[in-house]
């Protein structure tokens, strides 16, 4: 199971790194190198997603990955037609940051008979999208509004009220290729509140922010594009990420133990 795992590191205070593959924009030669990357660096999961894709045999591509890498892959999918029941797991996201109810409640309701009958493990996810300072595609395929990079008080209400609706994750992202990561303060603002597994991507692009993404509380990250440009960054991402939760630091207040608190809606 992979979501025990998840909320397992957060009370060790151990940070997760999250490879994001875009069949679309991942050849089978470059995959093959990834994943070798990946495996030497200790990467916890691999991420198969976009907003919009065009592969479309993402089987056949999970399999390729499966045949190659022990890591468990996890579908991220963009609608209910990027479903596949070679991967392990789903993050059955609701947008809670916009107001589209398609991407709510209605993609779920068209995934929900698949997902009933698969094996997939299906971990519902508060989809968070903050701005980061480019239109992605992700906001004009979601034809949603991200919120704004610098208003951490409705981040936190949106992740809130997420958590209170019993989703298991939450996920930040400023969207694939974004100029901007998230904000420290603002993953700062919403880890130390909420007790859900807190998710950051979009636009980490160099080992500092990566760093910097942890040190602020996020339990893992997700990079994708910087590593479709530099595989071999990874390695030195993955180190980042794991630097701290090797140090002490690393169980402070934003990665105490979850057992014996009072976790707000949803018993975890
Ligand atoms: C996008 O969070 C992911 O949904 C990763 O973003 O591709 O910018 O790393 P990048």
């Amino acid at each position: 199971m992979i979501y025990p795992k998840i909320v397992n590191a957060k009370t060790k205070g151990e940070k997760l790194f999250i490879l994001l593959i875009d069949p679309d924009k991942t050849s089978i030669g470059q995959l093959e190198r990834t994943l070798l990357l990946a495996a030497k660096a200790g990467v916890d999961l691999i991420l198969v997603g976009s907003s919009l894709l065009m592969n479309n045999d993402l089987d056949h591509y999970i399999r390729r990955i499966k045949l190659q890498s022990p890591v468990p892959v996890v579908l991220f999918p963009g609608n209910a037609f990027q479903l596949s029941n070679e991967a392990d797991g789903i993050l059955l996201l609701s947008l809670i940051s916009g107001r589209n109810p398609e991407l709510l409640i209605g993609q779920h309701v068209i995934a929900a008979p698949f997902l009933w009958q698969s094996d997939l493990e299906v971990m519902p996810t508060g989809y968070m999208l903050i701005d980061g300072g480019v239109p992605t595609s992700v906001s004009y395929i979601s034809n949603t509004t991200p919120i704004p990079a610098n208003k951490k008080d409705i981040a936190l209400c949106t992740a809130m009220a997420g958590q209170l609706m019993g989703l298991r994750l939450i996920y930040m992202d400023a969207g694939s290729g974004a100029k901007h990561a998230i904000s420290p303060t603002m993953i700062s603002t919403v880890s130390q509140t909420i007790q859900v597994p807190l998710i950051v991507g979009g636009g980490i692009r160099t080992p500092k922010q990566a760093l910097q993404a942890v040190q602020a509380g996020a339990d893992a990250i997700v990079v994708g594009n910087a590593l479709e440009e530099s595989p071999e960054l990874l390695l030195e991402m993955v180190a980042a990420v794991r630097s701290l939760s090797l140090s002490p630091s690393a169980q402070g207040v934003n990665n105490s133990p979850l057992e014996g608190k009072e976790v707000k809606g949803e018993r975890l």
